[in-house]
């Protein structure tokens, strides 16, 4: 027997205000691609109603289960990663795109996983990544550009969501039983709830804090 865990992750409080991305300006391929002004970053992805984005939920010591087959998308738009926060499993493939009219290169700085760094052209083809170990937010550089970063959470089972921009997250088909779920911001940390999973699924909010 198995259910969907689902819920919301809410944010109390008022987020640190985000900063304009400034350094974009010292480059004249990026900062063209600007002419209305730079972006901000996005830390803290709170929705009108409280909703918070980019927080990775997964089940801790769950069972193994059909991995998850499809690649996840990261591309290099406007000389940012986007997404900028990423889940996958051990073993899943991460398809990096240059969607830019400049190069930049690739380069992992993981704790646990191999390092690789590579150089995409414009137009040049997809790079495909894919980690063995479990690491949290293992963060994704280009040197070319000194504030482009993403992060990526390989998570060792399927049982992960990422919450989405009203905060809500769905792990599916998650078997029956007591576990302990994380929620993981890279800003806020990491906290742990206990949750029993019934044979038609459960539901369990998460409220992060201002510090
Ligand atoms: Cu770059």
């Amino acid at each position: 027997m198995a259910g969907d865990l689902t819920g919301t992750v809410t944010f109390k409080g008022t987020p640190p205000a985000e900063k304009e991305m400034t350094p974009i300006k010292d480059d004249p391929n990026c900062s063209a691609l600007y002419p209305a002004g730079l972006p901000m970053t996005h830390f803290y992805a709170v929705s009108a109603s409280g909703g918070l984005a980019d927080v990775v939920v997964s089940i801790k010591g769950a069972p193994t289960g059909a991995a998850k087959s499809a690649p996840v998308i990261l591309d290099q738009k406007g000389c940012i990663y986007s997404p900028t926060i990423l889940a996958v499993q051990t073993g899943q493939k991460i398809i990096v795109k240059n969607s830019d009219p400049c190069v930049h290169n690739v380069h992992t700085v993981p704790k646990e996983n191999e390092m690789k760094n590579l150089v995409q052209m414009p137009g040049g083809a997809d790079l495909e990544f894919a980690f063995d170990k479990p690491e949290p937010f293992l963060k994704f550089q280009c040197d070319v550009h000194p504030w482009m970063f993403a992060w990526v959470s390989v998570v060792d089972s399927p049982y992960f969501s990422l919450s989405d921009k009203d905060g809500k997250f769905t792990i599916k088909n998650v078997p029956a039983g007591k576990y302990t779920v994380e929620f993981a911001h890279r800003k806020l940390g990491t906290k742990t709830v206990e949750v029993e999973v019934k044979a038609d699924g459960a539901t369990q909010d998460f409220a992060f804090e201002a510090k």
